[in-house]
């Protein structure tokens, strides 16, 4: 098994790396300037010519660009480069506003490609391997995207799709698949199915690699899903806007490693829109170093999370960003206090007899918030003693306000009760915004 996809890249010291970058984005913002309407209005409304872009430190002096741009402009009115150019599109879900739409030239495709191997070839997957994808294939940039880098490193590919599980599980089986890539919710319904079946991943199965993203999933999650499956599980981590999955943890499981060479990130402070420095916690900002259809300057993705610059014990240089904790806006604010629903899942992870499906629900009942959370228990832990149960949910409301700050209702429901699902899971439903 190889250790890097491209180690003169990969273990490239930062500040060659940065020398590369400043050139990459100095040519950049010519290139969008030249070729969008959208951003030479936007530079010219902003009072930046590309000429001012002269370091890496400049990058401050550009705007930024937002989900919104993408939805004002739709379809393509960001986009630099004529239809003709374009070897694919792939489409957002739109469940939040208009879709947005991405369209990628062979070399975005090849890039895309690329950054995937690197990553693949960081937890190990590679030739020999059998890679089952869970990931949706259609307009959903998953399974596409996972499949183009599995080839890449030699994988066989089982482009299987979501759903259809018990199908899934038998052609886990019968195919010896040993790499699952899906969201981890689907992972954890697939397991319950197939404990169902009889079937446990751990003792009948191949698998020995999941790769889990398109949502965000905690620590303790992992330590649940490698304990009770046997695998290693790994975090996958990208937008649609940017391509779609792009980047993952290495073997060290200790952040997703972010390509320098193709990405310029920054944290910034959401409210101010201020740089913050490694290590403090802020939204993220990307400006895409090599997309040719449609860059991204400063893009706002909105989700939070911390970089760090240090190298990583596998050698690899490039920045780091730690687990990601969601949208901004998949934030909740509940009396005033900030919840995430990440928060949420660590708590009740650590509570042995707490199963993994939960659901937060959220009401305003004269004038103050309400917050509850529904979780299943574990096979082992039930009981119908109405004494465990009752002292369980005390024991789950305790820990969790602990953590929020916030006095939670916890109710305990019936296994099977909270909905499963094959793709993103919903976990919160906010009756307030109803
Ligand atoms: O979910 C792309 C993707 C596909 C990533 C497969 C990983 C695996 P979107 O549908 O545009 O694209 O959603 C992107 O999902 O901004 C995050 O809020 C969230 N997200 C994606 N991966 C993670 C992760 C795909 N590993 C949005 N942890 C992002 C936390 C994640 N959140």
């Amino acid at each position: 098994m190889i250790e890097y996809w491209n180690p003169l890249v990969e273990r490239m010291p930062l500040d060659e790396l940065e020398v590369i970058q400043e050139k990459k984005l100095k040519d950049l913002v010519k290139y969008v300037y030249q070729h969008s309407e959208f951003y030479k209005e936007r530079f010219d409304d902003f009072g930046v010519k590309p000429e001012d872009i002269k370091s890496l430190d400049d990058l401050k002096k550009l705007p930024f660009t937002y989900k919104s741009d993408l939805r004002d402009t739709y379809p393509t009115g960001m986009f630099c480069v004529p239809n003709e150019q374009l070897v694919r599109f792939h489409v957002s879900s739109g469940t939040t506003g208009k879709p947005t739409v991405v369209g990628y030239t062979q070399n975005d495709i090849d890039v895309w490609t690329t950054s995937l191997a690197r990553a693949m070839t960081s937890i190990g997957v590679g030739r020999g391997d059998i890679m089952q994808i869970g990931y949706g294939y259609g307009l959903f940039t998953g399974g596409l995207g996972a499949h183009y880098g599995a080839e890449e490193v030699g994988a066989t590919v089982l482009p299987t799709s979501s759903g259809n599980t018990d199908r899934q599980i038998e052609l886990i089986q019968d195919l010896g698949s040993t790499v699952i890539a899906c969201t981890p919710s689907y992972f954890l319904f697939m397991n319950e199915v197939s404990d169902g079946l009889g079937i446990s991943i751990k003792d009948d199965t191949t698998l020995r690699v999941g790769i889990f993203g398109a949502e965000p999933w905690s620590e303790e999650m992992r330590t649940r899903i490698e304990e009770s499956t046997g695998i290693k599980a790994y975090d996958i981590y990208g937008t649609s806007e940017l391509s779609g999955p792009l980047f993952t943890e290495c073997h060290c499981q200790n952040g997703i490693h972010i390509w320098a060479d193709q990405f310029l990130i920054e944290i910034i402070d959401p409210e101010t829109g201020e740089q913050l420095t490694e290590g403090e916690r802020g939204e993220l900002v990307i400006t895409t170093l090599a997309k040719e259809a449609l860059p991204l300057i400063r893009y706002r993705i909105g989700d939070i999370t911390v970089i760090s610059k240090e190298v990583c014990k596998c050698g690899r240089t490039h920045p780091r960003i730690m687990r990601v904790l969601g949208r901004a806006d998949d934030m909740l604010i509940v009396r005033g206090i900030n919840v995430f629903p990440g928060q949420v899942e660590s708590v009740l992870m650590q509570i042995p007899e707490v199963g993994e499906h939960f659901m937060i629900l959220v009401d305003r009942l004269n004038e103050l918030d309400i917050m509850k959370v529904q979780i299943e228990m574990t096979d082992e832990a039930f009981s119908d003693k109405v004494n465990d149960i009752i002292k369980l949910e005390q024991k789950v409301a305790s820990d969790l306000k602990h953590v929020l700050n916030i006095a939670v209702k916890v109710e305990l429901v019936e296994k099977g009760t909270i909905p499963r699902s094959m793709g993103k899971a919903k976990k919160v439903i906010d009756n307030r915004s109803l």
